[in-house]
């Protein structure tokens, strides 16, 4: 079995780089890694999320993509005594990036680096594609943003961020220039590379289904990106090769012979993924495409309650579906877990103000009143 655990020594200190994405039952402690590092990587618990934004600082190529990572990596470190020398080493290399990023600013002037979207909201989503399949049309649907949107080929030219939101989750949409062997730079692997999942978008409309389906994966490919299933979890290999759930939408599917084309496509490729079909004109398809993403990000919200008061119902928080009360109470304050006592939740699957132990997994809907 190919260990997937790497560990970097750097200036004497031993940190655990461990690969997302171990196949069931390998862990770092049955990789053969000195002695040293497996006791620093099991006092450590690193969690899955920090290890994806440790991936996410070492893929970034911008001095801003890489300052972002590093200041999600010290936002997702457990904070104890066994992480605090990463703690400051991380904080010396926010300090290092900080002042590339602004060199690089004054440098280019203000130039925009393509490459990179900064990430809001809870999930950020690329939209990607053929030429003129409808991805800002969606977007422009879905979000705030108002792109440009036009007959003619490459309208879209520079990534654009909007807000989608899904009661109440906010995901951000990028729409990005269409994928075109002849065409598309390299700049945009960074960008999907970096994103949290990929939307597929292809044009039911037009007789080229199978010639758009290769354009785009023959971009892909040569970018190393391989689109995985949505419920997948993102992998980043040593090799290069990335692999980023994702989402295929067939546009335009209230043209006529929509239907067809896409089953004709069915029969073209083995084990095609699932395409759903959806209409930017119609809004026919969006809301299970908004479900779908929601879902697939593990997305759940959950209302803050302080004790004796009514909840916030307007101002949900996001959270990992199987995250715990005490998972909650770090995100509403970082001392919050450290003081409370006990939590009580009213939703689905507990009695009304039912008192909860602080492992207890959250629900989407749940209300938690939060004892300190
Ligand atoms: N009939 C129909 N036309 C659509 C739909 N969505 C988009 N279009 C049209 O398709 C054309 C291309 O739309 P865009 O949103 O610019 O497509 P794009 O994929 O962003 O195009 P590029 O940025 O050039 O790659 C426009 O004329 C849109 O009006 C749809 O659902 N139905
Ligand atoms: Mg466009």
């Amino acid at each position: 079995m190919r260990c997937k655990a790497r560990v970097l020594r750097n200036a004497g200190d031993v940190y655990a780089d461990i690969r997302r994405g171990f196949p069931r039952g390998e862990n770092a402690a049955d990789c053969p890694l000195p002695r040293a590092a497996q006791t620093e990587i099991m006092s450590t618990n690193l969690t899955p999320q920090y290890r994806e934004a440790e991936e996410e600082f070492r893929q970034a190529v911008s001095p801003e993509a890489k300052l972002e990572a590093l200041e999600k990596m010290l936002r997702l470190i457990p904070k104890h005594k066994g992480t605090e020398k990463m703690q400051g080493d991380i904080k010396k290399r926010i300090a290092k990036w900080k002042t590339q990023s602004e060199q690089a600013k004054k440098k280019g002037g203000g130039r925009v680096d393509l490459s990179h979207v900064p990430k809001e909201g809870s999930a950020q989503v690329v939209v990607i594609g053929p030429v003129n399949t409808g991805k800002s049309s969606l977007i422009s649907v879905m979000t705030n943003l108002e792109p440009n949107i036009a007959e003619y080929p490459f309208t879209t030219r520079m990534p654009q961020p909007g807000m989608m939101f899904h009661h109440g989750i906010p995901i951000q949409l990028v729409d990005t220039p269409a994928l075109d062997p002849n065409v598309t730079e390299r700049w945009i692997s960074g960008l999907i590379r970096n994103a949290d999942m990929a939307v597929l978008t292809l044009d039911l409309a037009r007789d080229d289904l199978l010639e758009q389906w290769e354009a785009a994966h023959t971009v892909l490919e040569d970018l190393k990106i391989n689109l995985i299933s949505s419920d997948g979890e993102k992998v980043f290999e040593e090799s290069g090769w990335a692999h980023l759930p994702s989402i295929y939408l067939g546009n335009k599917c209230a043209m006529d012979e929509a239907e067809e084309r896409l089953s004709i496509l069915t029969e073209l490729i083995e084990d095609l993924p699932q395409i759903h079909p959806v209409s930017a004109r119609t809004g026919s398809g969006l809301e299970e495409f908004k479900e779908n993403v929601t879902n697939s990000m593990r997305l759940i919200r959950v209302f803050s309650k302080p004790p004796g008061k009514e909840p916030d119902m307007d101002h949900p928080f996001v959270v990992k579906r199987g995250s715990t009360v005490s998972e909650l109470a770090k995100t509403v304050h970082k001392d919050l877990a450290l003081k409370m006592k006990f939590a009580r939740v009213w939703g689905e699957e507990v009695y009304d103000g039912q008192r909860v132990a602080m492992d207890y997994e959250l629900i989407d809907g749940d209300i938690v009143e939060l004892n300190d």
